[in-house]
């Protein structure tokens, strides 16, 4: 599913970002850990190269353990420098600030060298929408200084926040870019809520989701969406969904259109199961 969605307020906030990029020691890019590659913003990565790029997959809580460690290993093997966490309960959170001081240490080094008093580690956090930039930002100052929400496009603005005596953090909106041409890359960053709900078709998306679980988990289906066999057509499994969630209309037909709303919402919330997509 190819996506065009790049609201105004984005093309303000890359120059934003473009235009404090000076101000910053290092970029903490976050990416979800579910389908951290086909999240990474190339648009956004250029500009930030300019500075040490931390990369931070997060909502590791709702991703696959086993794949979060091969992609961590993936991209260390790259020459990345990448960290893992769960901001919603701070899992990782150790791992982030060691992570940070070591990305800003030959800064700290140069400055010892050159006699000057060494400053606070200035972070911009980064990354496409809905990825938990503001909710990464509240969980390592341990207290909720920036507004979040369960849809792309909270942040507006940039915010400058001390997180502890070392390091200040800078919020920054959610950054797309003007066109996902890849199908199945379009298809993930809807599932994982990422792009507006006005950018895909809800049908297609929950039809990709049920064919993600025949492939990589069957047994939520079985079990957690109590269908009789995951094999049979994605069709029938929804049907079948619909009818157990007793999802009608009032001729009795099936209201498969509420069926795919409510498996977009489970899904996200992570009440299916931990799967990573990429
Ligand atoms: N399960 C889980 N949910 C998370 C995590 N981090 C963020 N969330 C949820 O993801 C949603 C988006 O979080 P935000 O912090 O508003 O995301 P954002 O990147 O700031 O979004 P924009 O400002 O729209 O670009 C919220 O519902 C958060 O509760 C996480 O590590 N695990
Ligand atoms: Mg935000």
């Amino acid at each position: 599913m190819a996506i065009n969605w790049y609201p105004g307020h984005m093309v303000k906030a890359k120059r934003e970002i473009e235009e404090n990029m000076k101000l910053v020691d290092i970029v903490a890019m976050l990416l979800d850990a579910r389908a951290p590659f086909s999240c990474r913003n190339s648009d956004l990565e250029k500009i930030c190269r300019r500075k040490q790029l931390l990369f931070v997959l997060n909502k590791i809580d709702l991703a696959s353990p086993d794949a979060t460690q091969y992609y961590l290993s993936r991209l260390r093997k790259e020459g990345e420098m990448v960290t893992s966490i769960d901001s919603t309960s701070g899992k990782g959170l150790t791992e982030v600030i060691q992570a940070i001081k070591a990305a800003y240490q030959p800064q700290v080094e140069e400055m010892l060298r050159k006699g000057r008093r060494i400053r606070p580690a200035r972070v911009m956090v980064v990354g496409v929408p809905n990825i938990g930039k503001s909710t990464f930002l509240n969980c390592l100052v341990g207290k909720k200084m920036a507004q979040t929400g369960a849809k792309p496009g909270i942040t507006r603005g940039k915010q400058w926040v001390r997180v502890r005596e070392d390091i200040e953090l800078m919020d920054t909106p959610g950054l797309m870019w003007p066109k996902v041409e890849a199908e199945e890359q379009g298809l993930k960053l809807a599932l994982l809520n990422i792009v507006g709900e006005n950018a895909y078709n809800e049908e297609e998306v929950a039809m990709y989701l049920l064919k993600t679980l025949q492939e990589k988990s069957p047994e939520t289906l079985t079990e957690k969406l109590k269908v009789s066999s995951p094999d049979q057509s994605t069709e029938e499994l929804l049907g079948e969904i619909a009818l157990r969630r007793g999802h009608l209309l009032k001729a009795g037909a099936l209201d498969t259109g509420k069926t795919c709303t409510s498996l977009l919402h489970d899904f996200r919330k992570g009440k299916l199961c931990r799967i990573s997509l990429d």
